[in-house]
């Protein structure tokens, strides 16, 4: 960028700050505002005068363009970019060495950042590394971390940090609550969306390398050539910010667009025409990450359908990637209709059998419980269950079950109760994240995957907090060590204030939004009692659908004794797949935390829990203080409003009253029917609703109609 475009460009920065433009948060946390404290800016100044960058790659002009934009943003001050430093002080070097002693420990994309008293260097063995640097650099600056005397090194604990979008070729999204898909197929390649690089800058900033670009229901139109043509465009935007795209695969393709007879994984014409197919892919894209499957699940054709099972359909797609650096990500995603049967147990019966015999390039892909993305699971019991196989944790992060774009819930809290659960596999300390980072079993590949909240609304998410979602996947799968607060807090220092009282409300109230909606939707460990097929507002009552194990009554089993699904040994036994110290943590139902209860427990509606309260008391309280909670939320984003850009604290504020008026919907449907078995009143302070369940009812079966 020449110095004339800099400084047009700084204008523009600073005019749009202090004429206090609306934010529309298409920025997300990539804002580089001009620091408002004056001697704070200076500091940054000094050590800000230039970037020096020696190397011509996209790679390294991706991680210097941003530095300039971002700082000369930031420090309204322009920031040349130069070749060589000559001994100049006070820049930015960005030094890409991989024989350096101090880098050998960083890998391909780990990076240092450190203060060599004349300059600040951001170093690593690779290109991409001294991008994620410069990102990293640019964070310390957007919190007002000091830079002198820095030194940070930072390796990513998970090798394929992806996204996985749900998007079909029509440009909907499923389950995808933020507007419609940001790929725009039919206008590829010919026509690339500018926002392909914004998005790719963003996923960079937080150290997602890759991203499946199509849904796991997968349209077989994504392999044709045409649109392999279509997919290089878009994987030719992300390459510089070292993200590779996967797509992922309809098993069936060989018979839709092969035309041959059969997509039997051992028939040698189907093999063939897989290899010929991916090595087509690769001649395309070279640097293709690899395929995601979802087969024989949810009606998707799979291997099972000619007698074999996924590890001989993993295998086939991984002999097609021989020679390629690709992998093969298998969703474990899987569940035969049985009203006799435990859900909870279903990936389990078919997978455990295959552990060990997966090919190297497989990677089995598990959610991060075992139903499916409810607002709180129990870890997933493959994890700690398939030594033999590396598993990808896959979370979501578009809020199917939790609200949409409409509640405001900050998902880190989540992810993080799955990462840091302990799966005692290699007896204590085996936790999830060491099971999906490799280190438990010695795994050579990891990987973790987010299901997007990202469409093509123009901030992005929907809902303006669901942008802290992206960004605390990101930040997680780099490192699970970090704490979600101190996430909340980083994302919201460079997305609405560097205010640190308000700083600290908004980190503070996101941090409890998920254990609010948890209680006012699915207190105690009830799931799966949401609006059918929608997914969206309580529907405890349904009890027929297509499959029993799409009903709510299948999972909490009112009766007139109690409530709960008994998934101990009197019961489905689901526990026993746990290891012992998990058992004895979550098989009786005095001791086991309140939280996980009634998923593992039927309780008598009387009995007493560890809270000193009856069932049916805590369930009420939980209930109540839930929907309660939301007025707290309220009120404390009330607080920061002077701090926030108004557009969008409005938007958060009307978020938030929908986001109340729903949690009554929930609060009211939920005790309103359990109350039809438990036979109790509502017990004090808590008034009764006013409506009947008649009422509720009507309000919410409106979402089921067609
Ligand atoms: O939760 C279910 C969703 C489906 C989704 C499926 C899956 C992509 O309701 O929409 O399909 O999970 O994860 O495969």
């Amino acid at each position: 960028m020449s110095l004339r475009t800099c400084l047009l460009l700084l204008c523009l920065f600073v005019c749009a700050a202090t004429r206090g433009v609306a934010d529309d948060g298409y920025r997300l946390w990539l804002k580089y505002d001009l620091i408002g404290d004056a001697g704070q800016r200076k500091q940054y100044q000094q050590a800000a005068q230039f970037v020096s960058v020696s190397g011509q790659s996209a790679t390294l002009k991706a991680a210097a363009d941003e530095l300039q934009t971002g700082l000369s943003g930031l420090l309204g001050q322009p920031v040349p970019v130069i070749g060589d430093a000559k001994g100049r002080k006070g820049g930015i070097i960005l030094r890409v060495d991989a024989q350096a002693p101090d880098n050998a420990g960083l890998g391909e994309e780990g990076y240092r950042l450190y203060d060599d008293k004349n300059n600040l260097v951001i170093t690593g063995r690779r290109d991409v590394a001294v991008l994620y640097g410069a990102f990293a650099l640019l964070r310390q600056v957007q919190t007002r971390q000091l830079l002198e005397g820095l030194k940070i090194s930072s390796v990513p604990k998970i090798q394929r940090r992806l996204l996985n979008h749900w998007d079909n070729p029509n440009g909907t999204v499923e389950r995808g609550y933020a507007g419609s898909s940001i790929w725009k197929w039919y206008e590829l390649p010919e026509v690339v969306d500018p926002r392909y690089r914004d998005y790719a800058r963003a996923n960079a900033s937080v150290g997602i390398n890759g991203a499946v670009l199509n849904n796991v229901n997968a349209s077989p139109r994504l392999l044709t050539t045409e649109y392999l043509h279509k997919v290089a465009a878009v994987a030719g935007v992300l390459r510089p910010y070292g993200q590779r795209v996967y797509l992922s695969v309809f098993w069936a393709a060989p018979k839709v667009i092969g035309g041959l007879p059969t997509a039997d994984p051992l028939d040698p014409q189907v093999r063939q025409w897989w290899k010929a197919k991916t090595d087509e892919i690769y001649q395309i894209i070279p640097d293709f990450g690899g395929f995601l499957v979802k087969a024989n699940s949810e009606g998707e054709p799979g291997p099972q359908d000619y007698g074999r099972n996924h590890a001989d359909g993993a295998n086939m797609l991984a002999a097609a990637l021989e020679g390629h650096d690709g992998l093969v990500m298998w969703r474990a995603f899987v569940y035969k209709a049985d009203p006799k049967g435990d859900r909870f147990k279903a990936a389990s019966a078919e997978f455990l059998p295959l552990d060990g015999k997966f090919a190297p390039k497989v990677l089995v892909q598990v959610k991060n419980g075992p139903i499916d993305f409810q607002a709180r699971e129990p870890f997933h019991p493959l994890f700690g269950a398939m030594p033999r196989t590396p598993l990808v944790l896959e979370v979501q992060l578009t809020q199917e079950y939790l609200g949409f774009a409409t509640h405001a819930v900050y998902l880190a809290p989540l992810i993080k109760e799955c990462l840091d659960s302990d799966t005692y596999a290699q007896g204590k300390g085996s936790t999830v994240a060491r099971v999906v980072d490799g280190s438990v079993d010695q795994h050579a590949v990891s990987g973790m995957a987010g299901v997007a909240n990202i469409g093509a609304d123009r901030n992005w998410t929907g809902h303006p907090i669901g942008q802290a979602n992206w960004y605390a996947f990101g930040r997680l799968a780099w490192d699970h060590t970090l704490g979600s607060e101190a996430i909340a807090a980083e994302w919201t220092r460079q997305t609405l204030t560097t205010d640190p009282p308000a700083v600290q409300t908004i980190a503070g109230l996101l941090q409890q939004t998920r254990r609010i909606y948890v209680r006012y939707t699915a207190p105690l460990g009830l799931h799966h009692i949401m609006g059918e097929g929608i997914h969206y507002g309580p529907q405890p009552w349904l009890e027929r659908s297509a499959r029993p194990d799409w009903t709510a009554i299948y999972y909490h089993r009112a009766d007139s004794v109690g409530l709960g699904f008994d998934r101990t040994a009197t019961g489905s036994n689901a526990l026993a797949l746990y290891k012992p110290e998990v058992q004895q943590l979550w098989g009786n139902a005095q001791t086991i935390a309140p939280d996980y209860l009634l998923w593992f427990h039927h309780v008598p509606w009387r009995q007493r829990l560890r809270t000193g309260r009856t069932l049916w008391d805590e369930l009420c309280t939980r209930y109540y203080t839930g929907a309660d909670s939301v007025l707290w939320l309220q009120r404390q984003w009330a607080q920061v409003q002077p701090k926030v850009d108004p557009a969008l604290h409005a938007d958060v504020t009307a978020r938030l009253q929908t986001q109340y008026k729903e949690a009554l919907w929930w609060r009211d449907a939920c005790v309103l029917y359990f109350q039809t078995y438990a036979r109790r009143p509502i017990p004090a302070p808590f008034a009764p609703p006013q409506r009947t369940l008649a009422d509720v009812k009507r309000l919410v079966d409106i979402y089921q109609l067609r």
